[in-house]
């Protein structure tokens, strides 16, 4: 709540118009260019077109040069929604920064064409280093490092396909191993889950539900080979003992406990993997009508757009309706809840705290007449089922993926045009790994951005 105070004070602080008109055209960017590495999370950052912002860059000036040829052009939202995309086109052929590369080419390099230092190809030259591969690996997924046998193997084959093979098997070795899916990956996890003692299940005097079923449903969906999807999608739970479970599961009375719920009542057809369990559902919508924050949390979780740092908006129109009266219709926070409330409509008939005659977690569509109004990226969803199935098969579903393991092998977000490219060829590969996280993982290691090294070569 502090962060989002933070955020509304800064909103407020720009002035309601241009604080409008400022973070669409990270997005308005990245409509034209999905695929350029510029764009993680469907949003470039302000500096492909600002110096320091409202300081444009070359690349910015020769946009606005061409923007403020239509006499309409008034920079409000709506207006560089219709301009920016065509402008762009006008100016991909130029080289705004004079550093030799087109525009258009800076774009699809992930260089910045308003960035006179970088320019496609100048990277310094990395040569893949199958040593550091090898430790990286061992590191990050194992757990320790590999043995000294295992590094002089590597040092001494002369043969790349077979160094590759060794590096490959180490790291299926690692995938396996119980750091990797019952420490490391669940660390992965905590941010999403946010796990608190005092209300799990060994919580006291109140259980209002057993996060561990969250972290082990997050571990298993991304291992061995399964669809990463199914953190949108699993209809089914994995059990203490690590086997797959279909049914509901009651929940159980603990002694000197008050169990809000311990289980996962749920019926099968209304889960969606980590968007439904007991826990999040408990934690997350508590007392609310309309679970904004359930909402929210699902959107930074799983597609890395957290509204409360005005990202991923997407307003509808005649929205936010505020059916449950808690002022949101004013412009400054319409800002934001004009996305937010109709991304939330779809999770109220999902039963938070203390419904009379209703187990938390559990689908109960009597008890609301908002679920079917619901919105996703701008495209309508009738349940939570079309908002999960339209999230599950975005682009903002695959970057967030890859930029979890990307930030968690490299840490941090792709920063250089070599580590740009390696992230957009990660994401964009997702599918054809049938959305395997382990397979993702087989790649990333294989990338000069993993474990390139600055070639000393004479
Ligand atoms: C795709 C390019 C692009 C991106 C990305 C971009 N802007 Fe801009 N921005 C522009 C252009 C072009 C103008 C100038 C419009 C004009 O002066 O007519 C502008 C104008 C502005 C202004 C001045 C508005 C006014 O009414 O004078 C501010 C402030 C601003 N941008 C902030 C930001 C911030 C903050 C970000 C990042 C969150 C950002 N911009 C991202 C292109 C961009
Ligand atoms: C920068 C975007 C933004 C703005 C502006 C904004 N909100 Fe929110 N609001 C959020 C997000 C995001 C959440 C969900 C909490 C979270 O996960 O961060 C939220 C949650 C809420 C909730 C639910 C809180 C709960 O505990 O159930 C209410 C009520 C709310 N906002 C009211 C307002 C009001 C009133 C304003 C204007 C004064 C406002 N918001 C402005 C983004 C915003
Ligand atoms: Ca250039
Ligand atoms: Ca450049």
């Amino acid at each position: 709540m502090k962060r989002l105070v933070f955020a509304i004070t800064g909103l407020l602080q720009l002035g309601s118009v241009t604080a409008l008109a400022i973070p669409q055209n990270t997005r308005f960017f990245c409509e034209g260019y999905p695929a350029s590495p510029l764009c993680v999370n469907q949003v470039t950052v302000c500096t492909t077109c600002h110096s320091q912002a409202p300081n444009l860059n070359p690349y910015g000036q020769d946009l606005r040069t061409e923007l403020i040829k239509f006499p309409d052009f008034d920079r409000k939202p709506a207006a560089f929604q219709k301009y920016l995309r065509p402008v762009m086109l006008t100016v991909e052929p130029l080289d705004s920064d004079a550093d030799g590369a087109g525009n258009g080419l800076e774009i699809d390099a992930g260089t910045g064409p308003g960035d006179a230092t970088h320019k496609p190809g100048q990277d310094a030259l990395l040569v893949f280093d199958g040593e550091l591969a090898l430790r990286r690996i061992g590191l990050l997924f194992c757990g320790s490092s590999p043995s000294s046998e295992e590094l002089q193997k590597q040092r001494e084959a002369v043969d790349p396909i077979l160094k590759k093979q060794w590096r490959q098997d180490y790291l299926a070795q690692c995938l396996r191993s119980d750091y990797w899916k019952k420490e490391a990956l669940q660390r992965l996890a905590d941010d999403r889950i946010r796990p608190n003692l005092a209300i799990g299940a060994q919580g006291d005097p109140f259980v209002i539900g057993d996060y561990m079923y969250d972290y082990r449903l997050f571990a298993y969906i991304l291992s061995e080979g399964h669809d990463a999807r199914d953190l949108l999608l699993a209809q089914y739970h994995i059990n203490e003992k690590g086997q797959k479970v279909e049914g509901p599961i009651a929940s159980h009375s603990v002694p000197g406990k008050f169990v809000v719920g311990n289980g996962q009542p749920l019926q099968i057809d209304r889960r969606y993997g980590m968007l439904t369990t007991q826990w999040f559902i408990s934690l997350n919508t508590m007392f609310a009508e309309i679970p904004r924050n359930t909402a929210a949390q699902s959107y930074r979780s799983y597609l890395g757009l957290d509204i409360a740092k005005s990202e991923g908006l997407y307003p509808i129109e005649h929205e936010p309706k505020d059916y449950d009266n808690k002022g949101v219709k004013q412009p400054a926070c319409a800002f934001c809840h004009s996305t937010l409330d109709p991304l939330s409509y779809a999770f109220t008939p999902y039963a938070g705290i203390s419904v009379p005659g209703y187990q938390v977690g559990t689908y109960m569509p009597d008890r609301t007449e908002y679920e079917s109004l619901g919105y996703i990226f701008g495209q309508p969803v009738a349940n939570l089922g079309e908002w999960a199935r339209v999230a599950a098969e975005s682009d903002a579903f695959k970057q967030n993926l890859a930029l979890m393991f990307f930030q968690f092998s490299i840490g941090h977000a792709p920063r250089t045009s070599q580590q740009r490219t390696d992230f957009a060829q990660l994401w964009q590969n997702l599918d054809e790994d049938g959305y395997a996280a382990d397979r993702l993982l087989h790649r990333l290691v294989e990338t000069l951005t993993f474990a390139g090294r600055i070639s000393d070569a004479e």
